[in-house]
């Protein structure tokens, strides 16, 4: 299901070179071989990267807060357990996006300043809240089986750190998605309550997971030079066609119901068809305006400033170790 080796259809192609050391990278990109940190590339592919790799590091990072909020609350020891060990996966997913993103010359302080001063973006689907307990399942089962869907062909983007940091990201997320889908199904064979319980989450999460891909493609400003550098490799709607795809069996299976009256199987296109995508909400929560912003990033920034001792404790050891080690080396 998750397997996607094919690219975006039509890709356009990259602009001609102007000077041998993009004529160089021109070709790699080509050759469909990696851009590594030390190779001469454009300032534009290494802004884009840097934008992405960042959003995409704190959306790991903020992602942690909303399933770490029901460490304390979940049913049962295992449950505690596995939910603990997902929000461990995310702040490492986090730790390899912004050593991914280092590599281009920006530093992790400069990005979680961005994030912290409110000028870096973080997903969407992080500003919404966890009700119940079922939010934990309709997280894993369906905002990580969103990213996976996101992130198989990211690795096999064209710059190297952040395609070998997805190919671990993919495999733990993939973890994930099982476990969410363990639970929903452990709710819907449940009690009535429970299912109800499932139920509501399901309606809760499903348009905003269906907007994580990101706009239309007619209205994403970035995926055609994206495509071309060989960054983005599968658009926005057809990734988001894919999830649809292959998301309705699974529902169908936990006997829940995606909250979408026109979802209809379309034998002629081989997809489903769903009804209209609010995208009036989804600019809304993106400028800042979802139902939990604030509170996202005021719990981060809080956690950050809470850890400050850590990373100090941190350096100073560190101190102490070299100077150990240059006494010794003396
Ligand atoms: N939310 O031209 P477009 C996880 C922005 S974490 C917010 O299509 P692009 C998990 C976009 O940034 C998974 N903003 O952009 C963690 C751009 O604005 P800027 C997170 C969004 O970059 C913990 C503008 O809209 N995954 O799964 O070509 C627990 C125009 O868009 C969103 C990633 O980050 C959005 N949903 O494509 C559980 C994947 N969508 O930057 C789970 C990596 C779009 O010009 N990122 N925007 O100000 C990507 O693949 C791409 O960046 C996107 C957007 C597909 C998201």
């Amino acid at each position: 299901m998750y397997t996607q080796a094919m690219d975006l259809a039509g890709a356009p192609t990259l602009a001609p070179a102007s000077t041998p050391e993009e004529a160089a990278f021109n070709a790699r990109i080509a050759a469909d071989r990696k851009v590594e940190p030390r190779d001469w590339m454009p300032e534009a592919y290494r802004k884009t990267l840097v934008r992405q790799i960042s959003q995409h590091a704190h959306s790991e990072v903020v992602g942690m807060l909303p399933e770490g909020n029901w460490i304390t609350r979940a049913p049962s020891l295992k449950r505690k357990a596995i939910l603990m060990a997902k929000v461990q996966d995310e702040g490492g997913h986090g730790l390899y996006l912004y050593a991914a993103a280092e590599t281009l010359g920006v530093s992790r302080d400069q990005m979680l300043e961005a994030l912290h001063a409110g000028r870096a973006k973080y997903s969407s689907i992080f500003n919404y809240p966890t009700l119940t307990w079922a939010d934990m399942g309709a997280i894993g089962w369906l905002v990580d089986g969103a990213a996976i869907m996101n992130q198989i062909p990211l690795c096999r983007c064209s710059y190297g750190p952040y395609a070998r940091a997805m190919i671990r990201i993919c495999k733990e997320e993939s973890f994930h998605q099982r476990q969410g889908f363990d639970i929903m199904l452990a709710l819907s064979r449940g009690t009535t309550a429970q299912k109800a319980m499932a139920q509501d989450a399901l309606n809760r999460w499903w348009w905003p997971v269906v907007q994580m891909f990101g706009p239309p493609d007619k209205d994403s400003v970035h995926s055609g030079q994206s495509a071309a550098w060989g960054i983005k490799r599968i658009s926005n709607d057809d990734l988001r066609q894919k999830f649809i795809d292959a998301t309705v069996p699974q529902a169908e299976l936990l006997g829940l119901t995606i909250p979408d009256p026109q979802l209809k199987w379309n034998a002629e296109r081989g997809h489903y068809d769903i009804g209209p995508i609010d995208w009036d909400e989804f600019w809304r929560v993106v400028g800042g305006e979802g139902p939990c912003n604030r509170e996202r990033l005021a719990t981060r920034v809080e956690a950050h400033e809470a850890g400050a001792w850590v990373r100090e404790a941190a350096l100073a050891h560190a101190r102490k170790q070299g100077a150990r080690a240059r006494k010794r080396a003396a």
